[in-house]
């Protein structure tokens, strides 16, 4: 079968709830994938950062392999030999006392909420049922109804109310004296994503994590960072909150701790905080499973192992400047930090992804305008190069 057999079956007996570009992909490695025609690509979006090691990873899939035919499933009704070690690689790596598995990023978006607001009940003494969660405008945490629901973005929240709306007052993003001015007594935490992705690679003004920590702890509150996507490497530093030497209450992971190969994601933090989950009182069927739990360590060790974030940071710089120094009337800007690079234009961005797709470049637009340049952290500075003669091609073809 060729693209259109597989495109057709996928639209005729498929939900209509994405609308990808028309790439059949059946093989991938590093950063390269392959459609089932035989066309190659460099995949310049990692799967929204959840392949930060490169697709198909041989050490990651050691792993995986090993373990599938081990154990994969105990439930956490019983015990296994691989949770253990990835609690305790995250407490080596990342300095908090505890985590807490689940398995997408919006279950664990929806655990640290869970867990802020029982803090807020029997730590801080807010009336029950009265805990307020302070979110960012143009804030993405993922698709529940409870997490739409504090989404200021139409296409996430249309049309699947009703929402508690009051339980997540909003401020601007960035703007710490409006943050200020959503605080109440029952105020129990306030979450943010360090640099938004799905904005479009937005990154707050200097000193806006540092303001969130000094007013959370004046106020009692919790500090929680979402980072999902822009942890990991992949904003050139282990957790893009490093920037600015902050220390979050929590902080929310996932995508590349799966190594593109099995979803885990989980919160951080130290035990004063999530003590406050009690036994039989939260989890989930797949949480913690040793499966996910080997792969997970595996791929934090493969982080480490190939200094994945020092190559983000370094060649997220060098990308960046190639990219600066292409000429064009509508490149407005290009912001990024690590690997994570925001290619702002003043029209339309899907024509460029397009035509970026025929140059054998697969990457995708967000909000209309802007492309996003993500790709594995295991790129090449040699592959920088051919991609941007790409892109620069692409940008010249279409000024
Ligand atoms: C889609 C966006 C990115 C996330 C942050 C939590 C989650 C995500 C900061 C939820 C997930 C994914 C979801 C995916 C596309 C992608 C995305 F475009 F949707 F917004 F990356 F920016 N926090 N982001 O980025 O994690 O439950 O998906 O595992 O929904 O299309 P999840």
């Amino acid at each position: 079968m060729k693209t259109q057999d597989y495109i057709e079956i996928e639209n005729k007996y498929g939900a209509h709830n994405y609308h990808p570009l028309d790439v059949v992909i059946s093989e991938a490695k590093g950063i390269w994938v392959t459609d089932v025609d035989g066309k190659k690509y460099l995949d310049c979006l990692a799967a929204y950062s959840a392949v930060n090691q490169g697709h198909c990873h041989p050490k990651i899939m050691e792993v995986f392999v090993a373990q599938a035919s081990k154990v994969t499933l105990t439930s956490r009704a019983f015990r296994n030999n691989k949770l253990p070690m990835l609690y305790k690689k995250l407490n080596e790596m990342t300095g908090y006392e505890m985590s807490l598995p689940m398995n997408s990023g919006a279950e664990a978006v929806e655990t640290a909420i869970k867990t802020a607001r029982r803090w807020g009940y029997d730590v801080k003494g807010i009336p029950e049922n009265k805990a307020e969660i302070i979110v960012a405008s143009g804030n993405f945490h993922g698709r529940t109804t409870t997490i739409v629901g504090f989404s200021d973005d139409p296409m996430s929240n249309k049309g699947f109310g009703p929402y508690c709306t009051e339980a997540f007052p909003m401020h601007e993003y960035g703007n710490l004296e409006d943050l200020k001015s959503k605080i109440t007594p029952n105020t129990a935490a306030v979450l943010v994503e360090p640099i938004q992705g799905e904005g479009g690679i937005v990154i707050p003004p200097d000193g806006y994590l540092k303001g969130i920590e000094k007013i959370c702890k004046e106020n009692n509150i919790l500090f929680i960072c979402d980072e999902i996507q822009s942890g990991l490497g992949r904003a050139g530093k282990l957790f893009a909150h490093y920037y600015e030497g902050v220390r979050p209450d929590i902080v929310i992971i996932g995508k590349a701790l799966s190594g593109g190969y099995y979803p885990v994601s989980a919160i951080l933090a130290d035990s004063k905080i999530l003590g406050v989950i009690k036994p039989g009182e939260h989890g989930s069927t797949f949480g913690g499973n040793p499966l996910g739990a080997a792969v997970a360590v595996r791929s934090l060790e493969v982080i480490e192992e190939e200094k994945l974030v020092e190559r983000s940071a370094e060649l997220g710089e060098y990308f960046v400047q190639k990219l600066r120094a292409i000429q064009s009337p509508h490149i407005v800007m290009v912001r990024g930090r690590g690997l994570w690079i925001g290619f702002v234009l003043d029209r339309k961005a899907r024509p460029y992804c397009e035509k970026l797709k025929e140059e054998g470049i697969l990457c995708k637009e967000t909000h209309e305008n802007i492309i996003r340049f993500a790709p594995p952290l295991v790129i090449t500075k040699d592959e920088i190069d051919w991609a941007v003669e790409k892109i620069e091609k692409v940008v010249k073809s279409l000024d």
